[in-house]
């Protein structure tokens, strides 16, 4: 495919990530357009050669089913010649050029590995219809290309308000990561998963980097992942591999993400506290109520 453009998600919350992953875009050589969906309301100044991108269709569609709000990166299924990724990736080699070579839906996640969260029980009995294979049918949905329009805008509406599958792509309560699976396997078209054969790419998830020896296994530069996603990654827990998104940031940035990462650490301590203290009531209640039942 000839890619035209990236597209991301995002907003001021998630700021600093999405600086990373565009400084990173930009370092492999790729000067395409960034295209970026609001994630809200909380927009921020976007940096050269990007632009907000929202359908008011879908937001209306979204907002009339109080959809996730990360469902409304189902536009891009309306659009081709794209790569998506969320503002917790980084790229380590131009897109453009890994992906002259494919055509289709193009992802590069570990999830044929482990499917869970890709599906709903109803979206399951959809894919196993489409193929017995379906695993390697399933993905992220935070990083994926396509060189085609795989709906029009009515087409679109159409298949998230069936019957059959609006629990999926616009009632989930958690992500949009079952209906996009969903809507792009109802499409028909061909789902390529780079980091299985022919082409065999090592991991994109930085979780399947835990020691400080990542790039040992990136000798060959064919079989080196084009991006990274940090997806699901407790950022509380630091990580060798976490320096390739801290190089992208400034002096100040790296203190505003160390601020963030306390933050989020304080907030769990918290909620385990909570948690323990919701547990010792709960077992002296039912302490005093066994000693009462007995007497
Ligand atoms: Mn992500």
């Amino acid at each position: 495919m000839r890619l035209e453009k990236i597209i991301t998600l995002a907003n001021q919350e998630v700021m600093l990530r999405f600086s990373a992953m565009e400084r990173s875009l930009r370092a492999t050589g790729c000067d395409l357009p960034l295209w970026v969906i609001p994630y809200d309301n909380r927009r921020f100044d976007l940096p050269a050669n990007a632009i907000w991108w929202e359908l008011p269709e879908v937001r209306k569609l979204l907002e009339e089913h109080r959809s996730h709000p990360m469902t409304a990166k189902y536009q891009c299924f309306t659009t081709a010649n794209y790569q998506f990724v969320d503002s917790d990736v980084i790229f380590l080699r131009n897109p453009e050029e890994v992906l002259s070579q494919q055509e289709g839906f193009i992802t590069s996640c570990g999830h044929w590995g482990s499917p869970d969260h890709t599906f709903t029980q109803a979206s399951l009995k959809v894919l196993k219809k489409i193929s017995t294979c379906w695993q390697t049918l399933v993905f992220n949905a935070g990083q994926f290309a396509c060189d085609r329009a795989l709906y029009s805008l009515t087409d679109l509406e159409k298949q998230c308000r069936d019957p059959r599958y609006i629990d999926t792509c616009l009632k989930f309560p958690f992500h949009d990561q079952p209906g996009t699976v969903l809507l792009a396997n109802l499409s028909g078209v061909h789902i390529y998963n780079l980091t299985l054969p022919p082409v065999s790419m090592e991991s994109t998830w930085a979780g399947s980097y835990p020691d400080d020896n990542f790039a040992a296994y990136w000798q060959s530069k064919d079989r080196k992942p084009y991006l990274l996603h940090w997806a699901g990654c407790d950022v509380t827990v630091p990580r060798p591999i976490d320096q390739l998104f801290l190089d992208y940031f400034t002096e100040d940035e790296r203190r505003l993400w160390q601020h963030e990462v306390a933050e989020t650490l304080a907030r769990k301590l918290r909620h385990q506290r909570s948690l323990k203290t919701h547990l010792r009531k709960l077992a002296h209640a039912s302490q005093a109520f066994m000693s009462e039942w007995k007497r």
